[in-house]
């Protein structure tokens, strides 16, 4: 708590000092609904400010930014010196957000454990035991900066975030039902936009995964791993409701490289971010994120790379053992 009053206080001490600036607010690379909602809230406080994005939005965002009508520039159009920095939100590695390497970073703003983080800002907020960047914004930028619209978007974007309240705490619902008063949408609603409906291509992507799933039973661990074209993190968390982790890789031909995408139960004693970390990098890449949802890229083929998170979880399993 002590720690939340803190970033207070940094907040109100940029804004004070950048309210009326012409700054950038950048969602991570493919922004969710988290990133997006939370770059969309943080301009209802910057009002000179300008949202853009590094590249496209993923499904969710897109559905919601037409919803909300949001409107965003895109990240390498804009001219640098037209703007005093740029904000960050929902990443605080570079690995997400690339273009945010040339730019001066005023406020980054986070939920991703610190150990990914190698972005250097003057006000650099993270605060990982929150679930979503979205509820750590709405308390930062307070009850009387969020009208009805805005309360949808953080709704939305908390329920997307916690995996339908999976990693909610006490807070997360306290934050949400007061949004939800304000907003005055009902729950089921709230939930299409949350957890959007798979296209079919989607769909399609996580039925193959599914069919190629392996598992190793391993003390009393069960973990899964697999492959498909796309939609990874769909496939790992469907995977992860019954495996006690879930690794799905899908390997990306334009980048010549895998991406992992990992989910894990309650009961899973390890990080899997630090799973992520060690399997990007023993394969020239990176990787990180949550506890019990990260990702990694790894400069090798599915295979090898899905054999190696299993070795390493494994390995990481016996070290807790003893
Ligand atoms: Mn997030």
């Amino acid at each position: 708590m002590q720690k939340r009053r803190k970033n207070k206080e940094l907040f109100l001490e940029f804004l004070s000092k950048y309210k009326d600036k012409k700054i950038v607010i950048a969602t991570h690379r493919k922004a969710d609904i988290d990133s997006l909602v939370s770059a969309y809230a943080l301009n209802s406080v910057l009002p000179h400010a300008v949202m853009a994005v590094p590249d496209e939005l993923d499904e969710g965002a897109k559905k919601l930014a037409e919803k909300l009508k949001i409107k965003t520039k895109v990240i390498k159009d804009l001219d640098k010196s037209d703007f005093e920095g740029m904000v960050v939100a929902d990443t605080s590695s570079y690995t997400m957000l690339k273009d945010a390497r040339d730019w001066k970073l005023l406020l980054v703003i986070d939920h991703h454990e610190k150990e990914g983080t190698d972005m250097k800002a003057e006000y650099l907020i993270i605060e990982a035991d929150v679930p979503s960047t979205a509820e750590i914004i709405a308390d930062l930028i307070g009850d009387e900066n969020i009208n009805g619209e805005l309360a949808f978007g953080l709704s939305v974007a908390i329920i997307s975030d916690t995996a339908r309240f999976r990693s909610a705490s006490a807070e997360t619902f306290e934050v949400l039902a007061k949004l939800m008063k304000k907003c005055d949408v009902p729950y089921a609603e709230l939930l299409e936009y949350g957890e959007p409906e798979l296209s079919s291509t989607a769909k399609v992507a996580v039925m193959k995964a599914l069919q190629r799933v392996q598992f190793v039973w391993h003390a009393d661990y069960v973990i899964a791993t697999s492959e498909t074209g796309s939609n990874e993190s769909d496939a790992a968390s469907l995977i992860a409701n019954i495996a006690d982790a879930a690794f799905v890789g899908s390997w990306k031909n334009r980048e010549k490289e895998t991406r992992i995408s990992s989910r894990a139960n309650k009961r899973l004693p390890v990080g899997l971010n630090e799973v992520m970390k060690e399997v990007g990098e023993s394969f020239g890449g990176k990787g990180g994120g949550h506890k019990k949802a990260a990702g990694a890229v790894a400069k090798e083929h599915p295979e090898a790379v899905l054999k190696k998170c299993v070795d390493v979880l494994i390995r990481k399993l016996e070290e807790v053992r003893t």
